[in-house]
């Protein structure tokens, strides 16, 4: 029997985000974002090869997955073989440790995950650069995640011919930055509508859309200036303003896309007030209603206390800056 190959990978937060794509099939994005991977909600995916049969077998979080679940899967595995130039069927064995679909950066753990495990199981040697842009066709966020701390995608970079080598993900060291993201879970439900949908409506539709997209290259300027300086006010501004950006240009598509629910409004509401207390915490949120603060980390526990005040019932969960994708040994 072929040996297993397991592989773990975290989660990333963008704080300039990704929103909309030039080539849907080689899931190449038309902005460049610069995220944070997480040391909480990591994916844990296990891929072994399976001579002789004749289909893939897929478990998601313990069940046999089925529908645009297993396409996914099955789609990134076709992918993987042909590269390799291998024809064998796998199994796949994937858990999160987060709820799936809920814009929890689950799809970025999990293809990152599946893109060391199934790598590996099929003897392809990349280097990290090569395996983000493998990671990508799963995911865009998911190239990110092949890196720890702070990642930057390229929506294109370089000048070769071929657009899926120019968009990958690479490392940006920040050495003196360690802050603390507090998540408040407010739904933990799959989103009503997928991010591929709402990108694909936001580009086709909303007037707000290529605005928003043209201020993300001053927002990358000026997050890369900001985090090299440490300056937690500064970070946290610009990621506010390039996460409300992106929710203005789904909110201004036809028809609109919502992911903001009350509660999100509530734990905003509770951001405004600790910074009128002189807490420095600013918000962002990705494709679903759950919010994510950025604070010092000495503040990380009355920040976590008033989110979860402003949502009653929600969880909240307190993260750092967390590891790149890996396999895992023994
Ligand atoms: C991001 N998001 O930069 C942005 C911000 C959500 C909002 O990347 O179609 O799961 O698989 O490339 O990466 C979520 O979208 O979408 C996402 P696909 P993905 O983190």
């Amino acid at each position: 029997m072929a040996p297993d190959h397991t592989a773990v990978a975290h989660p990333n937060i963008a704080l300039v985000k990704y929103w909309g794509k030039r080539d849907e099939k080689l899931v190449i994005p038309n902005v460049d974002s610069l995220s944070m991977t997480l040391d909480v909600f990591p994916t844990v995916t296990t891929v072994r090869v399976t001579p002789g049969e004749p289909t893939d077998t897929v478990t998601f979080d313990g069940a046999t997955a089925e529908g645009e679940q297993r396409l996914r899967i099955t789609e990134f595995l076709d992918l993987v073989r042909k590269t390799a130039g291998r024809p064998e069927r796998a199994t796949v064995d994937t858990r999160n440790a987060v709820p799936t679909g809920a814009g929890l950066a689950s799809s970025a753990s999990g293809f990152a995950a599946l893109a060391v495990a199934a790598a590996a199981a099929y003897g392809l040697d990349l280097d990290p650069t090569a395996l983000s842009r493998l990671a990508r066709r799963g995911s865009a966020s998911a190239a990110r995640s092949i890196f720890g701390d702070f990642a930057i995608l390229y929506a294109r970079r370089g000048d070769a011919a071929d657009a899926d080598l120019n968009s990958y993900a690479e490392p940006v060291p920040v050495p003196d930055f360690d802050p603390a993201l507090v998540i408040a879970v407010v739904n933990a439900g799959p989103k009503a509508v997928s991010s591929r949908t709402a990108m694909r409506r936001t580009v086709e539709t909303s007037p707000l859309y290529w605005p928003w997209a043209r201020a993300g290259t001053t927002d990358l300027a000026d997050m890369r200036a900001a985090l090299n300086r440490g300056d937690l006010d500064a970070v946290g501004e610009i990621a506010e303003r390039n996460a409300f950006g992106m929710h203005a240009t789904m909110l201004a598509a036809r028809p609109a896309v919502r992911y903001l629910s009350p509660a999100t409004v509530a734990v905003l509401d509770g951001v405004l007030r600790l910074r009128a207390d002189g807490v420095p915490a600013y918000a962002t949120m990705d494709a679903g209603p759950n919010v994510k603060v950025l604070c010092h980390p000495a503040d990380a526990a009355r920040v976590a206390a008033t989110m979860g005040e402003a949502a009653p019932g929600c969880t909240v969960v307190i993260a750092r800056r967390g590891p790149g994708a890996a396999l895992r040994s023994g």
